[in-house]
This record gives structure tokens, C-alpha cells and sequence, in this order.
């Protein structure tokens, strides 16, 4: 039977009205996108895998949702199409970052899509990426603390977990289990960015749509400041390496923000920042495009499985050379952002 691409459209619980690339297949459409390798988006009807390791007895729903009129969601309460709009948009953008910014032709860059489970679990409070099955699984949240973990950082979050196994493939503990946290975060702000989220400048908090009141704080993690979640460093130190990875990532995350918009005050689209530096300099930045090509070159370049602080570094010194050129504004940047975050 001959399958048709069609515009779509969709309204997302975070992403409002998106358009979508969609099959349709006879009468029926389905929420699969043949322009993006056919990732395709699921409602796991809030089921759980139910694994020994690697071998399952039961995996939660993963077929691609159908639709008799291609509209996909109407943004109502109760509307369950509308997170996995989020999560099929959550897609396109991250892959049409990569694709238009590095030219990487999806998360392993050979052209294949994943797949997005979204309505994971009972009231399950996380997403992840997973390598083996090359898809991502989105929890509903918990209702009260978080909302579904839709968003499209978290979404450019999770995947960019992929893009990192397959190019660095930081080790996931110490210091280069930071390194890959915060790389994951670098890229949900440049994703975000890319597709601008409603504004035309950058947003440096991870997770501040899915935040409900219950939660106490605005956001997930914040890249000024990382200590105002009361647990991620600053800077860097001897304790770093033992620190959870999602807390040592705070001083790479620091490093990004330093480099793309300096330190001190500033106000980005109503959000109020206030980024310290550990060593009393004063930065400039040289913007967030900059900043995101330099970590990309370094990643897929120079880091390698056990690059720690250090090494983070020499890399991204390294990858602005290549970029900008020796004894560019650039890679001074570099290096007085990372002098900033005590990694000299
Ligand atoms: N949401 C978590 C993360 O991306 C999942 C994990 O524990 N890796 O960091
Ligand atoms: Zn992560």
C-alpha cells in the first residue's frame, strides 16, 4: 500500500501549535515523520516495561499514535495527543538543530529516526534516552512536583544523550559523567534557541515548563548560577568527580553560560540571571551560536570516553582554534571562561 507524507498540525501541551510531518496510509494518519528518518511518537497508555536487564517480558505500547484527520491534539485537558505532540516536535527540532547546524544527519548522523513513548508509567517523574532501542521514554510526572517531561529541552536533553554515545561517548560517572550531563544541557538550550520557543533569545534554566508549584523551585537546573538548585557546583574542585553527575555537570554548564553571555546581571526574556565567576574576573560573551558550535566541535573532535575538566579544556581551546583560529577573541573566551570556573 503507497504511503503519502502530508502536513500536519498539531497543538502541544508546552509547544502550542506546531506544524507536523505525517504518514498517511489510505483514510488513516499517522503520527510518524518520513522527513525525519520515520521517527514516530507512541502513547504507552501509562504501562511499564517489565525487564531483567536487557531481556523483557513486557515493554510498554511503542506504536506510532493514528488520527482520521490529521490534527493531533486540541490543547484540552484530558487530551493525551497533546504531550505526544511535544514529544514528535521535541524531535524534528532537535534533529533539525543537528541536521542545520552540524549537518549531522540524525542523533547517530546515518539518516535513522527514533521513536518517542510518551504516557510512560504510573505518575513516572523522568525521561530517558535509550541506546539499544534508539527512542526515548517520556513519564507523565508525578502531578503535583512535575507535569509531563515533555518540553522541548528535556526532549533535546535526553537525545543529545544519544548524540554523545555516539560521538564522545563519555564515560556516564566522575567527571566526564558532568561533562556528558552538561552536554546535554548545552544542547537543550541551543535547541531551544533554534527554534526560538516563543522568543528570540536564549533560555539557560533546563526544565522550567514542566515545573509544577509543588515543586518549590522554577526549574530543573539553572546555567548561571548551578548552585541556586541548592546541590550542583559552581566551580570546580577536588570533590567534583564524586559529586552525582547531575551536579557535577554544573561547572561545564557555568563554563557555556560564562562564554555565551559573560558574567554579572542580565535579564533574558523576563529571566533574571546573575552568573559569578569563582576567580573575581569580569567576562564578555561572545553569544550562545558561538559558544554551541565550539562544544559540538569539541565533543565530536577531541573528547574521548574518560575526558575529565581538564581535558574539557584543552578540547574546547582546541575546537575554537580550529574554528575561529588561534589567538582568536573566541578561543581567549574559552580560556577566561573556564579560568572562571576554577579549571585552569
Ligand atoms: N533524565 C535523566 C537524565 O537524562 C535520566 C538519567 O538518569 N540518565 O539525566
Ligand atoms: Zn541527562
Amino acid at each position: 500500500e503507497t504511503v503519502h507524507t502530508d502536513a500536519g498540525q498539531g497543538r502541544g501541551l508546552y509547544g502550542g501549535t506546531v506544524p507536523l510531518e505525517t504518514t498517511r496510509s489510505g483514510g488513516t494518519f499517522q503520527l510518524s515523520d518520513p522527513t525525519r528518518g520515520n521517527t514516530h511518537t507512541a502513547d504507552s497508555k501509562n504501562q511499564s516495561d517489565f525487564c531483567f536487564l536487557i531481556f523483557c517480558l513486557w515493554r510498554a505500547p511503542s506504536t506510532a499514535l493514528t488520527d482520521a484527520d490529521n490534527a493531533w491534539g486540541d490543547g484540552t485537558a484530558g487530551d493525551r495527543a497533546t504531550v505526544a505532540v511535544d514529544a514528535q516536535y521535541g524531535t524534528n527540532m532537535t534533529w533539525d538543530f543537528f541536521k542545520n547546524t552540524f549537518g549531522r544527519n540524525g542523533i547517530g548522523n546515518d539518516g535513522k529516526g527514533s521513536y518517542n513513548r510518551a504516557h510512560y508509567g504510573n505518575k513516572y517523574a523522568n525521561a530517558f534516552w535509550d541506546d539499544s532501542c534508539f527512542c526515548m521514554t517520556y513519564g507523565d510526572g508525578d502531578g503535583t512536583k512535575m507535569g509531563p517531561l515533555t518540553s522541548l529541552d528535556v526532549a533535546a536533553h535526553e537525545m543529545s544523550h544519544g548524540v554523545t554515545s555516539k560521538t564522545a561517548k563519555l564515560v556516564y560517572s566522575g567527571e566526564s559523567g558532568g561533562l556528558n550531563e552538561a552536554t546535554s544541557d548545552i544542547f537543550a538550550a541551543a535547541v531551544e534557541f533554534y527554534a526560538k520557543n516563543g522568543t528570540d533569545v536564549p533560555d539557560y534554566l533546563v526544565g522550567e515548563k514542566i515545573m509544577l508549584p509543588g515543586a518549590g523551585r522554577s526549574a530543573l537546573r539553572y546555567m548561571d548560577r548551578p548552585s541556586r538548585d541548592g546541590k550542583s557546583a559552581d566551580s570546580w574542585s577536588a570533590e567534583t568527580g564524586k559529586l552525582d553527575v547531575h551536579y557535577s555537570s554544573g561547572v561545564a554548564n557555568h563554563f557555556f553560560y560564562l562564554l555565551a553571555e559573560g558574567s554579572g546581571k542580565k535579564t533574558l526574556h523576563g529571566v533574571e540571571y546573575d552568573s559569578p565567576t569563582a576567580n573575581g574576573s569580569s567576562l564578555n560573551g561572545i553569544g550562545i551560536d558561538a559558544a554551541t558550535r565550539i562544544w559540538y566541535k569539541a565533543l565530536t573532535a577531541y573528547m574521548t570516553s574518560s575526558t575529565n575538566y581538564a581535558g574539557a579544556r584543552t578540547a574546547t581551546l582546541n575546537a575554537a582554534n580550529d574554528l575561529f583560529g588561534a589567538g582568536s577573541a573566541q578561543s581567549a573566551a574559552v580560556a577566561a571562561a573556564w579560568s572562571a570556573v576554577n579549571v585552569n
